[in-house]
């Protein structure tokens, strides 16, 4: 009866927009923002830059099985188990009649995400399985037409973030398992370009263009993280017609490169042979081993799976979290965290008590992450001592991921003569000489007892440098 309702709703769509293609005369041309200045990429980008830290979230129809199907269980992510375990359509789309979240509470999300330090928010509006989280004027298969929910959850989280000064951003699936006309034919090898699904046009235009006016136009995002962009029906040319499509509808949108198809795999950057679409580079589970002049941004699960798993119990720890959001910061990235709810909408618990770690972390320490740019120079002075600079090159965050002991060396840093170095959230005074070229700072005594110092995982020395 779904798929009847929905091939009404298709076919109407083409009459509306067979009727509404009538080029209007009055209708501004559009800008091609692939000609955008450096200036007005940089000034776009700047809060992006600003912010290095936010919270990826993987929620949908996959939260409900958890992992486990039928008595099957799936050992890959939990978000591909319509894939890994090779449910029909027709099996899959049942579990949106069972979704109903009863105990999602947007408001504790976009709060937990502040507390957490963490500035924006990237939902999956709409994962590789289809199912919506909002009332599409398109499709029946969300959560309003298709759940016992019935409440539009990007609506609620939108009222959330902006009360919580976090800014809403949306995951969106290129690749779409539900949708009749969307199917690579190739899968699984997405690499043949041979048999193309000559239908997917249809899906682009009068679905997934439609789909995306929606999520601009009802709810102002900050950033569209396109994903699934690897099919071989998606190409270069048609990510560059949607992210002009995208930013002529809102200038000052972010959007990921996996809206084309110039990623190099979970290495996540551009390849070098052409400008490819796309602001930012989207390394996954993995952060550049170097830095680069390119934006770029590593999101990474906490455990190993990006969609609720219910036996999934390897949780990374907080230490590893901080020293991941430090090195992305002194490389020049940002980091992007997830967290997978429940089917009933709670967040994991072990994601709770981690997110409340980093957020005592960065309560005290967030300086030293914000508003910090590279400007070229040194992002470390060894393996677990990071360096970040304010943007004015003034001042620098000498971030240890281990306690450094009675001193530190500042190596090639080269300290203001006579400046004060202090470290953060911690009233004693630090006193440091030159000593061959070198700046050695003396670390009190008192906070040799890790009881005296002002946080755990990592520590930051402020340093005014010398012009
Ligand atoms: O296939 C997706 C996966 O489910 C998840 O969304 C990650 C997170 O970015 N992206 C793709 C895998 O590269």
């Amino acid at each position: 009866m779904l798929r009847i309702r929905y091939m009404i709703l298709v076919v109407g769509m083409f009459l509306w927009a067979a009727c509404s293609s009538v080029p209007d005369e009055k209708v501004t041309p559009p800008v091609d923002y692939l000609q955008e200045s450096q200036a007005d990429f940089d000034a776009r980008m700047e809060w992006w830059r600003d912010a290095r830290f936010g919270m990826f979230i993987h929620w949908g129809l996959y939260a409900i099985p958890a992992g486990v199907f039928e008595g099957d269980t799936t050992h890959s992510i939990g978000e591909w188990i319509m894939q890994t375990l090779h449910i029909p359509v027709s099996e899959y789309e049942k579990l949106a009649g069972e979704f109903n979240p009863v105990q999602f509470d947007p408001v504790l999300w976009a709060q937990t995400a502040a507390d957490a330090g963490m500035k924006y928010l990237v939902i999956t509006s709409k994962h590789h399985d289809g199912f919506c989280l909002w009332d599409s004027e398109v499709s029946q298969y969300d959560i309003m037409d298709a759940s016992p929910y019935k409440k539009d959850i990007l609506g609620a989280l939108k009222k959330a973030c902006d009360d919580a000064g976090v800014k809403l951003c949306f995951y969106h699936s290129i690749m779409d398992w539900h949708h009749p006309q969307a199917q690579s034919i190739n899968y699984p090898d997405y690499n043949t370009q041979d048999k193309m699904n000559p239908e997917f046009a249809q899906y682009r235009d009068y679905y997934l263009r439609p789909q995306l006016h929606e999520l601009v136009t009802k709810y102002d995002p900050a950033v569209l993280w396109f994903d699934g962009e690897w099919i071989p029906e998606w190409t270069e040319d048609q990510g560059k017609a949607l992210y002009n499509e995208l930013r002529n509808l809102k200038p000052e949108l972010i959007i990921n490169n996996r809206v084309g198809k110039g990623r190099q795999g979970m290495q996540g950057m551009n390849k070098g042979d052409q400008d490819y679409a796309g602001d930012f580079g989207t390394p996954e589970q993995e952060i550049l081993s170097g830095t680069s002049e390119h934006d770029w941004e590593s999101c990474m699960t906490m455990n190993d799976t990006w969609g609720f798993k219910s036996f999934d119990h390897n949780w990374k720890s907080t230490q590893t979290l901080i020293n991941n959001l430090v090195d992305c910061a002194a490389k020049g990235g940002n980091y992007l965290l997830n967290i997978g709810p429940t089917a009933e909408g709670l967040i994991p618990e072990a994601s709770v008590e981690r997110l409340h770690e980093v957020g005592k972390w960065m309560h005290i320490n967030s300086e030293a992450i914000y508003e910090t740019r590279r400007n070229g120079n040194p992002y470390q002075l060894d393996e677990t001592t990071k360096l970040t600079y304010k943007k004015d090159g003034k001042t620098a965050y000498v971030i240890a991921t281990s306690w450094p002991g009675t001193e530190l060396n500042l190596g090639a840093l080269k300290p203001a003569a006579g400046s004060k170095i202090n470290l953060l959230g911690a009233d004693e005074v630090l006193t440091w000489e030159e000593q061959a070229g070198e700046a050695i700072i003396t670390i009190p005594a008192a906070l040799q007892d890790e009881k005296n110092r002002p946080c755990d995982y990592a520590w930051v020395f402020k340093v005014t440098l010398s012009d």
